[in-house]
C-alpha cells in the first residue's frame, strides 16, 4: 500500500509529465558480467541532447549559471521539511526519481549532516512499494552538475534479484558486523562499505525514532568519510576531494573520485551501484570493449599503490 508521501510523489510526477514540466528519458538496459557481477549499462540516447548548463536570459554573455533549485519549479515540488524541499528530478530515467534539496543554498562539496540524512531516510522509508537507493555526488569530480546541495533517491526494480547490481557482492558479506568498515577484493578501486544494523533502524524507538536513526546514520556515514580521509592521509597528501556516497536500506558505501570522466564516459554515484549511464552508442561500445570495472577504476582511485598517489595528486 502506498503512503501519503508516495502518493504525492506519484501524483506530482504524473501531473508534471503530462504538463511537459518533467521529461522521462527513454533508455534500454544492456547487462555485462565482470568478476561474477552482472552490471547494468543504461543507454539513454536522447540525454545526449540535454543542455549541460542553464543560463539567465537577461545576461547570456555573462554565462551566469542558474540554480534550478532556487527558485525551484512549483510543478516539481512534493513536500517541505524544516531544512529541505523534496522535488522531482526534471530529467529522469526512472519514474519518481526525487531530489532532497537544502532550502538554504549549501555547496554540493559539503559533507552530509544529520538533518540531510534524517530527511533522506524518511523519504526512503516512506516509499514502501519499491526498494530505493539514495546517492550523493559530492564535489567537482563526483559526476555532479548542480552545485546546490542535493541528495537523490531513486526507486529500484523489485523484480530483479540483485538490485542494485552491486548487491551481488554485498550479499556475500552478510556475516560482517554492522558498522564494521570493509571493502571487496573483487573491485579494483578504493571504496569503503558498512552494513547497517536492522535493530538500530527498526521503529522500536518510539517518539525519538527520527533522532536516534539519524544519529546512527550520521555516525556510520562519518566513519566511512573518516576511513577515506585516513586513507589519503596515510599517503601523506592532504586536500579536499570528491566522492560518491550510496545508501540502501541495508548498507552504505563511499568511493573517492579522481576524475569526473574516463575518456568520454561521465560517471556519477549510480555507476558504483553497478548502474552506469551512457548517452551515445560509441560510449556503450567503448564500455563493453574496455570493461566496466576499468572505467570505474579510471574515475575512482585505483587500489594499485602507485596509481593511488598519482590519482590523489589529480584530485586535490
Ligand atoms: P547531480 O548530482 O548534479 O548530477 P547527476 O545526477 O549526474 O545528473 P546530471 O544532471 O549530470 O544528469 P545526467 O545527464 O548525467 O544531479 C542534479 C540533478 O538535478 C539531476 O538529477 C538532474 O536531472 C536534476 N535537475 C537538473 N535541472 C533540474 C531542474 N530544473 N529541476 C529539477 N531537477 C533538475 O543524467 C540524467 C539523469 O539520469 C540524472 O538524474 C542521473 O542522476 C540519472 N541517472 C544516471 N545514471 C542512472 C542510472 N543508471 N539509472 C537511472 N538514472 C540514472
Amino acid at each position: 500500500m502506498q503512503t501519503n508521501f508516495e502518493n504525492k510523489v506519484t501524483e506530482t510526477y504524473e501531473r508534471a509529465l503530462r504538463r511537459g514540466e518533467l521529461y522521462f528519458i527513454e533508455s534500454t538496459i544492456a547487462n555485462i558480467t565482470e568478476n561474477d557481477i552482472e552490471f547494468e549499462i543504461r543507454f539513454a540516447p536522447s540525454l545526449a541532447k540535454k543542455p549541460t548548463a542553464e543560463h539567465t536570459e537577461e545576461s547570456p554573455t555573462k554565462h551566469k549559471v542558474v540554480d534550478p533549485f532556487a527558485p525551484y519549479s512549483q510543478e516539481l515540488f512534493v513536500q517541505e521539511f524544516e531544512h529541505h524541499v523534496i522535488l522531482l528530478n526534471k530529467f529522469c530515467v526512472v519514474p519518481n526519481h526525487i531530489l532532497v534539496v537544502t532550502k538554504e543554498y549549501e555547496e554540493q562539496s559539503n559533507s552530509l549532516n544529520q538533518e540531510d540524512l534524517a530527511t533522506v531516510w524518511y523519504c526512503m522509508m516512506q516509499i514502501k512499494s519499491q526498494n530505493t537507493i539514495a546517492f550523493y555526488n559530492c564535489g567537482n569530480n563526483s559526476g555532479s552538475s548542480q552545485p546546490h546541495k542535493h541528495v537523490q533517491v531513486i526507486p529500484l526494480p523489485s523484480d530483479v534479484r540483485f538490485s542494485p547490481p552491486i548487491n551481488a557482492i554485498i550479499y556475500k558479506h552478510q556475516n560482517k558486523m554492522p558498522g564494521e568498515i570493509f571493502s571487496f577484493s573483487e573491485l579494483p578501486y578504493v571504496h569503503y562499505v558498512a552494513l547497517l544494523d536492522p535493530q538500530q533502524l527498526s521503529g522500536h524507538h518510539g517518539h525519538n525514532y527520527k533522532e536516534i536513526v539519524s544519529q546512527y546514520l550520521t555516525k556510520n556515514y562519518l566513519s566511512l568519510v573518516n576511513a577515506m580521509t585516513e586513507g589519503f592521509r596515510a599517503s601523506s597528501l592532504t586536500g579536499s576531494f570528491s566522492y560518491n556516497f550510496l545508501m540502501t536500506h541495508t548498507w552504505i558505501m563511499i568511493v573517492p573520485r579522481s576524475s569526473e570522466k574516463y575518456e568520454q564516459i561521465s560517471v556519477n554515484s549510480l555507476g558504483f551501484a553497478g548502474m552506469l549511464l551512457v548517452k551515445r552508442e560509441e560510449e556503450l561500445e567503448f564500455v563493453k570493449n574496455v570493461g566496466l570495472l576499468r572505467v570505474l577504476e579510471g574515475v575512482a582511485v585505483s587500489k594499485d599503490k602507485d596509481q593511488l598517489i598519482d590519482n590523489i595528486h589529480i584530485s586535490v
